[in-house]
């Protein structure tokens, strides 16, 4: 196994800024050196901006080469690209929140925030300083397979193209004896980071076919902790999905186990497992769609955003010592705020087209195709999950 394979400068391809990874000898998996974190630290703001322009003129560039999604509706004639429709699930608090208003900042993008909870989507929102026109809040419980199928509706009757979807959500209960469950009885971790999401998803292509925007995306937010290949994913317990004779049986513990891999119920691994699903799913779709459609299909690791509601199960000493253990020892700590960023330019960056790619950043937040581990890449694991997922929320 190579440690942290992903984060070796070898695995890395420059999208962004020259080199993607200016240190040659940053080790492993610890990425940067303290001093070149605190470079990096302090030259953020500069690259925010400069990621900003790069954001604008990605939208210039598109509006010069493509004609669909374009409207003429200014009064010198000139062709200008409609307001782009991104549906961003979870976007009440941590990445999504933060991701959503990178996006409504740009004054090019109208963010349909699909959160269960709407007053706090709402607040979250104002408190976030996101202008009224740029986003709505629709209602949207991933732990109820009527609300994804109700969202669907409710969405196509709004009338708005979809041009993006971002599946960020997320629950992780890693200290939790017992298994909780959905609506339909699946286990809750599973049941909403992976089997919500890929009903969404797979109701929502249509939409996405139906587009006329120059660049359509299914985003499918993943992680390094479900990565055998690092150091992260092999901190126990660790994902494995086994030959899914737990998810064949339908997760519900009526008889049949919990656990994707058929094994006793642990929350933390639970997660883990969901995420492996995520990536595994976003590379079915690849497969299975890209070609026919053009929609890009992505998945990312956003880097490690240690402050985030994701841990709010944990316990307090956990809570207080993540985040400077991520940011002082791993390196691997990244803000709310950056991370947002990161998944934003997936939704718009014209150069993270490519369909099938599972993205991360370097410590100089330059973007890079990063590997999955062999779990996680497995076209035959990809493709019963896809099976016996479908039968799962109903679809076959
Ligand atoms: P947060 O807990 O801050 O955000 C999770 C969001 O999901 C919240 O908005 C939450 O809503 C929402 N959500 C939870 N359950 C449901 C549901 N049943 N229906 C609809 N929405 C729901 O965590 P993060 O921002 O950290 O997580 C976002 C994504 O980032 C996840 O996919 C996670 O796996 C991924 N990720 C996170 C990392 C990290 O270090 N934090 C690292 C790698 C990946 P509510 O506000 O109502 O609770
Ligand atoms: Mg991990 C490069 C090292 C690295 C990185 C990038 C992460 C990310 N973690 C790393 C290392 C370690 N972690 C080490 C050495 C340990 C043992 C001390 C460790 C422990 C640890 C725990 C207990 N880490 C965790 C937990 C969690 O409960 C988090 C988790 O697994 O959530 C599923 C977590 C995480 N570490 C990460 C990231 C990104 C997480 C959380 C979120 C996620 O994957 O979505």
């Amino acid at each position: 196994m190579a440690l942290q394979a992903s984060f070796l400068p070898s695995a890395l391809s420059a999208h962004k800024e020259g080199k993607a990874n200016g240190g040659a000898k940053d080790s492993a998996f610890l990425g940067v050196s303290l001093s070149e974190t605190m470079k990096s630290d302090f030259s953020s703001s500069v690259l925010r901006s400069h990621k900003r322009n790069n954001l604008s003129a990605g939208i210039r560039a598109q509006t010069a080469t493509t004609t669909p999604g374009v409207k003429s509706s200014a009064p010198d004639g000139k062709k200008t690209l409609r307001k782009g429709n991104v549906i961003v699930t979870g976007a009440s608090s941590g990445l999504g929140l933060a991701t959503a208003k990178a996006l409504a900042e740009t004054g090019r993008w109208n963010v349909i925030m699909a959160c269960r909870d709407f007053l706090k989507a709402e607040k979250a929102a104002k408190s976030a300083g996101m202008a009224k026109e740029n986003y709505q809040v629709m209602h949207l419980d991933l732990a109820s397979l009527d609300s994804v199928r109700q969202f669907v509706r409710n969405f196509r009757q709004s009338g708005l193209p979809l041009d993006v979807l971002v599946c960020n959500a997320a629950v992780y209960f890693p200290t939790a004896k017992e298994p909780t469950y959905t609506a339909d009885g699946f286990e809750m971790s599973v049941g909403v980071n992976h089997l919500g999401h890929f009903l969404l998803a797979r109701e929502l292509l249509e939409d996405l076919k139906a587009s006329d925007y120059p660049s359509r995306r299914l985003i499918i937010v993943g992680s390094i902790t479900g990565n055998t290949n690092t150091l992260a994913g092999n901190i126990p317990p660790k994902a494995n999905l086994g030959d899914l004779r737990g998810l064949a049986g339908g997760l519900n513990g009526l008889g049949g186990s919990t656990m994707i891999d058929g094994g006793e119920f642990d929350g933390a691994k639970a997660y883990k497992d969901s995420k492996v699903c995520n990536m595994l799913t976003m590379q079915e779709f690849h497969r299975r769609f890209h070609e026919e459609t053009g929609v890009t299909f992505a998945s990312l690791y956003p880097g490690c955003i240690a402050t985030t509601g994701l841990f709010r199960e944990h316990v307090a000493l956990f809570r207080l010592l993540f985040p400077p253990f991520q940011k002082y020892i791993t390196k691997g700590f990244v803000s709310e705020e950056e991370a947002g960023k990161r998944l934003a330019q997936v939704v718009i960056d014209p150069s993270l087209t490519k369909s099938g790619v599972y993205w991360s950043w370097n410590n100089n937040s330059a973007s890079f195709e990063n590997q999955l581990s062999e779990e996680a890449s497995d076209p035959e694991k990809a493709q019963r999950l896809w099976q016996l997922s479908e039968k799962l929320v109903g679809l076959a």
